[in-house]
């Protein structure tokens, strides 16, 4: 494979395992059959350059690691933009799902729709993120809840795993809400997850985690243990949307359960916080759906930090209560909202985020042996990203060593 040679970079965040994003400055970066070979400051060494080297210069641009997103609903049908009116009225989101609205209008047009179409429609998301500098997602299941459509969705995001540049990380999420079929029997349904879909999503290989929302109306803490519990016995990592609106102790019960992340976080108490610190949870905050649901509240990323709890920030996109693929709008609400520094967040973005989906030993971080998964912005530092926003300051993305965004467009092959 051909190698890069990346030179004269105003700002390069390694985000490395370091304090802060690991800045260098004027740097470069050399990459090597899908692997960084070499990270430095000034110059690079003459001999990193072969005959067939491409030299890309950066100079007045910003390198980081490609950008993970830790927390998405990829795959679903339909959309829901004609909630708004309702919204703006005060209607709470979960009053609209006690109506039948919100996750379970999404069940129902992703139940209607063919894998084909699923397919098509996640794969324009795929390409957003891609164009907006995201090598890496999570992709949850959980607007089929029945089986057949579960495993549809989740067969549309491995076959766009196998397919599309952007790498996916599964999560089996038939714990998002209580289909109608079940009202009324949340223990059947539990029951009914447990035996017959997660042994065939193991089986096939189809996720490497589930996830329950454990919210008042939806899984309680109780539920919440008992679907985290069979998951683990059964060898999935675990998730939780953990105290997203009511505070339920669901940081707690992430902490007590290891479990991988826990998401979301607005409402969680400070002995939640202390179990997550402890027991190496990941907090991945959502600080578009605090705007979007018009929470007036945000997560308590300063605090996190300070108990030590690594924080990594995701998109949420997701059909009803955060409709975008751009990490980079979301930094922006991550500065204001949350009172982080752009460094805090660029490593919320990659080597903490790689965290949040267990995969920080090959990405995350702009280090000699990682998988070359690279943004170049088209800005001169991570502040001038974060301060100029809601357009897409992308410039180049390399995944695994190949440049498959360049002048911020996809490259054809
Ligand atoms: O479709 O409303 N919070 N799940 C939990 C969501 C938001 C997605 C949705
Ligand atoms: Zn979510």
């Amino acid at each position: 494979m051909k190698a890069d040679l990346i030179i004269n970079a105003s700002v390069i965040a390694a985000c490395t395992e370091t304090e802060g994003a690991g800045v260098i400055e004027n740097g470069y970066l050399a990459v090597k059959d899908g692997k960084i070979i070499a990270i430095g400051e000034g110059n690079a060494p003459r001999d990193m350059e072969g005959p067939d080297t491409r030299i890309i210069d950066a100079a007045g641009k910003t390198v980081t690691p490609g950008l993970i997103d830790a927390h998405t609903h990829l795959v679903h049908g339909g959309s829901r933009e004609k909630e708004l009116p309702m919204k703006l009225k005060g209607v709470p989101y979960l009053e609209i799902l006690k109506m039948g609205g919100g996750i379970l209008s999404s069940v129902r047009n992703t139940r209607g729709a063919s894998k084909e179409e699923l397919k098509a429609k996640a794969e324009k998301s795929l390409n957003e993120m891609l164009l907006h500098g995201t090598t890496t997602v999570e992709a949850k299941s959980g607007y089929g809840l029945d089986f057949d459509t579960e495993i549809k969705c989740l067969e549309a995001a491995a076959e766009l795993n196998a397919s599309h540049p952007v790498d996916i990380v599964s999560t089996y999420m038939g714990a998002h809400a209580i289909p109608a079929e079940f009202k009324g029997n949340t223990q059947g349904y539990i029951d009914f997850m447990c035996e017959k879909v997660m042994p065939y999503v193991k089986k096939n290989g189809l996720a490497e985690f589930i996830d329950v929302f454990c919210e008042e109306g939806v899984f309680s803490p109780e539920e919440s243990r008992i679907i985290m519990q069979k998951g683990k016995e059964q060898g999935f990592k675990l998730k939780i949307h953990a105290d997203e609106i009511i505070p339920l102790q669901g940081a707690e019960l992430a902490g007590a359960m290891g479990a991988v992340s826990a998401d979301h976080l607005l409402a969680a108490s400070e002995e939640g916080i202390d179990a997550m610190a402890k027991a190496g949870v990941t907090a991945i905050l959502l600080p578009g759906t605090s705007f979007y649901l018009m929470l007036g509240k945000y997560a308590q990323a300063r605090k996190m930090m300070e108990k030590g709890v690594r924080v990594a920030i995701a998109t949420d996109y997701n059909p009803g209560t955060c409709p975008t693929e751009n990490l980079q709008a979301i930094m922006t609400f991550a500065c204001f909202g949350m009172k982080m520094t752009p460094e805090e967040i660029i490593k919320g973005m990659t080597l903490n985020a790689a965290y949040g989906v267990d995969k920080a030993e090959e990405i995350g971080s702009l280090e000699v042996g990682k998988k070359a998964d690279i943004v170049i912005f088209d800005a001169p530092n991570l502040e001038y990203i974060v301060y100029h926003f809601g357009i897409n300051h992308v410039n180049t993305v390399i995944k695994s060593g190949k440049a498959v965004v360049e002048n911020g467009r996809m490259t054809k092959n």
